[in-house]
């Protein structure tokens, strides 16, 4: 059956070539060890999710929060990746730390997995501080006042905490990634959820490429780092809309030009 699979892989791989050139390239990246790419980021932010969408799955379930590394494989244009999924909650730190010092010593055996390939890079999930979901203190304000009074109040803490958040979070696996830089080619700080922030799109450049650029520039200069956003769904906030100017076209127009950027990584 194994090999029943493989002619037919081949044969896709042949038929999506364009001329000869295209047909070598194809079956190039088919005998290549796959991408393996480490999916970091605090809880909430959407890797989990982010994973689904990179799948092909419905990104209209919430997924659980995850506890565990989670391997999933996938493939892009040909390019078999295998992302590892990390538990964002502070609660796990000691099992991300594992990860990540297992997935820059690979050939190493921990938690019962095997990690065998080298990193590709690193995807850093951000979100600018937006939650997995409200909280009480925010759900309970939202019973006083108009809508957007309310969540103007509770954006200011709120968002800022969940902010430094994102921040610390760098704290968890940043250092042991500049002890082993040259094992790191890039890393892509992925602002997610931009449905969510789309208005504002000025604060939220600004705000990663000062302050949350900072910790970053320990890193070896010749790590590539980049900004890039991202949305995993549109989904309504506190009930509304946040954004008249974001819909599904410009979700997908975002998910096309990550997927193009990760290409134009991975073949270099
Ligand atoms: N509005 C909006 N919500 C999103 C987006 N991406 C994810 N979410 C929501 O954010 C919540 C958290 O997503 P997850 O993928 O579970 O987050 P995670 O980073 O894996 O969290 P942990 O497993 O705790 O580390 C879910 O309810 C998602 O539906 C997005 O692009 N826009
Ligand atoms: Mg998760």
């Amino acid at each position: 059956m194994a090999g029943l699979e493989t002619i037919g892989t081949l044969v896709d791989v042949y038929s999506t070539a364009k001329d000869g050139k295209g047909i070598l390239q194809n079956i190039a990246k088919w005998f290549k060890t796959p991408a393996n790419i480490l999916v970091v980021g605090s809880s909430g932010v959407g890797k989990t999710q982010f994973i689904q969408v990179l799948r092909n799955d419905s990104a209209t379930t919430n997924p659980l929060r995850t506890t565990k590394p989670e391997k999933h494989t996938t493939e892009i244009e040909k390019i078999k990746l295998v992302l590892t999924d990390t538990p964002g909650h502070e609660h796990y730190e000691t099992i991300l730390q594992g990860t990540i010092a297992a997935n820059v010593t690979p050939n190493m055996i921990k938690d019962n997995i095997f990690w065998e390939h080298p990193l590709a890079g690193i995807i850093n999930v951000v979100a600018y501080g937006y939650p997995e979901e409200p909280n009480i203190n925010a759900k309970h304000l939202l019973l006083q006042g108009s809508f957007d009074e309310q969540l103007q109040k509770v954006n200011i803490g709120f968002l800022e905490r969940n902010r430094n958040m994102e921040l610390e979070h760098l704290n968890y696996w940043l250092p042991t990634i500049a002890e082993n830089s040259s094992k790191v080619p890039w890393i892509i700080n992925l602002i997610n959820k931009a449905d969510i922030w789309w208005d504002d799109e000025n604060d939220v450049r600004q705000y990663y490429d000062t302050i949350f650029s900072e910790p970053f520039k320990h890193l070896r200069k010749d790590i590539e780092i980049m900004n890039i956003y991202f949305c995993n769904k549109v989904q309504p906030y506190y009930n509304k809309q946040r954004s008249s100017m974001f819909g599904e076209q410009e979700k997908l127009h975002l998910q096309e030009n990550f997927k193009n950027k990760l290409v134009s990584l991975l073949s270099k």
